[in-house]
């Protein structure tokens, strides 16, 4: 299996995350993706390639110009003002208040964002957009025959929506990548989002329609990020009714437990028969994930990657969340050579 990959990624180094009421080294770090590239290259996955740069208009097709505006210019707007730290929300827009963006950087902030911990910094917006076109290349690659494609994203995407960024995310790579497939001759795509956390972003991006199956499974809203999203009962809207599938699960979930999920996604994604299907690959699931709550060990990956070959439709794995800095790559390789076995 190809990868892709930029070095871009590194440009992405924010210096704070807001943890437990601290200012933390971020868990979404330069090193996570040094690690998994690092186990590509040990695994003899395949080649390693660099990605093709893309116009904004793929990204256009998902996200609002006004949204995509803001990210482009949200260090440089909050570095004018003087401040010395980096670019975090402080205020929203809550129940009864007027939900239109203001003038002001700090009020854009708190309009676009989902969440508090994820910091703007120089450099974000040009890593975010390297992460974008890993995400293309690899859509290119599978729409041109490939049979499985990785694409190592970083910054990660699942959280970010049409108009939202949070949650470690800017760009929906996994979204971009399913809407490009699309455009380019696909009538059907399913996204199976893995990663430890709710899709929030993708789910609420393709809500509405009948041409992208997202299923998700994750950590109990009621219990994990990002809380507001996520439940079993959110199925669809409109044409979109019956092509959102969530699948929570509880702190402690172990892998006998998250593969019955598992299998009845994919029996789900089977009976849609896309002609493609991304996976936002996340390996937060496991057992010694600093920021989650499952108990996946690195041999569950084997099978869980297995288990997805099983369905033998052309697959995008896109690169989400992860956070054990020493397994990650492990991990994340032990998913794509379970789907190659
Ligand atoms: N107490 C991804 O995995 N904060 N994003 C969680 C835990 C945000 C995760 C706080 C986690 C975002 C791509
Ligand atoms: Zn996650």
């Amino acid at each position: 299996m190809k990868t892709i990959f930029s070095e871009q990624h590194r440009l992405r180094d924010a210096k704070t995350e807001l943890y437990g009421g601290e200012l933390v080294k971020p868990f979404e770090r330069p090193s996570r993706a040094d690690m998994v590239i690092e186990a590509v290259r040990a695994s003899e996955l395949g080649p390693v390639a660099a990605p093709e740069t893309f116009s904004l208009d793929p990204v256009l097709r998902i996200h609002d110009a006004d949204f995509v505006t803001f990210l482009e210019n949200a260090w440089v707007e909050w570095h004018q003002t003087g401040y010395a730290g980096e670019a975090m929300a402080s205020v929203w827009p809550a129940r009864r208040m007027q939900c239109r963006a203001p003038r002001f950087i700090e009020g854009k902030l708190g309009y676009y964002a989902i969440a508090a911990e994820t910091s703007i910094t120089e450099g974000t917006w040009e890593a975010a957009l390297a992460s974008k076109d890993v995400a293309l290349t690899g859509a290119k690659a599978l729409a041109d025959g490939e049979q499985g494609v990785f694409s190592l994203c970083r910054p990660p995407g699942h959280h970010a929506a049409r108009d939202m960024f949070g949650g470690y995310c800017f760009l929906n790579n996994a979204a971009i990548a399913a809407q490009y497939l699309l455009d380019n001759g696909a009538e059907r795509v399913a996204i199976l989002d893995i990663d430890f956390h709710h899709g929030n972003g993708t789910q609420d991006i393709f809500y509405e329609r009948n041409d992208v199956l997202f299923c998700s499974l994750h950590g109990d809203p009621e219990d994990a990020f990002p809380h507001f999203l996520g439940y079993a009962d959110e199925m669809g809207l409109g044409a979109g009714m019956g092509y959102n599938r969530n699948y929570p699960m509880p702190p402690g979930t172990p892998f006998s437990e998250w593969r019955k999920a598992l299998d009845n996604a994919l029996s789900h994604i089977g009976e849609f028969s896309p002609q493609h299907l991304v996976v936002s690959l996340g390996v937060d699931t496991f057992e010694h994930d600093p920021i989650s709550f499952f108990k996946l060990t690195t041999p569950d990956y084997l099978t869980t990657g297995e288990r997805i070959g099983a369905l033998a439709i052309p697959t995008l794995f896109v690169m989400e969340g992860g956070y054990d800095i020493g397994e990650v790559g492990m991990n994340t390789v032990n998913v794509l050579k379970g789907f190659e076995a």
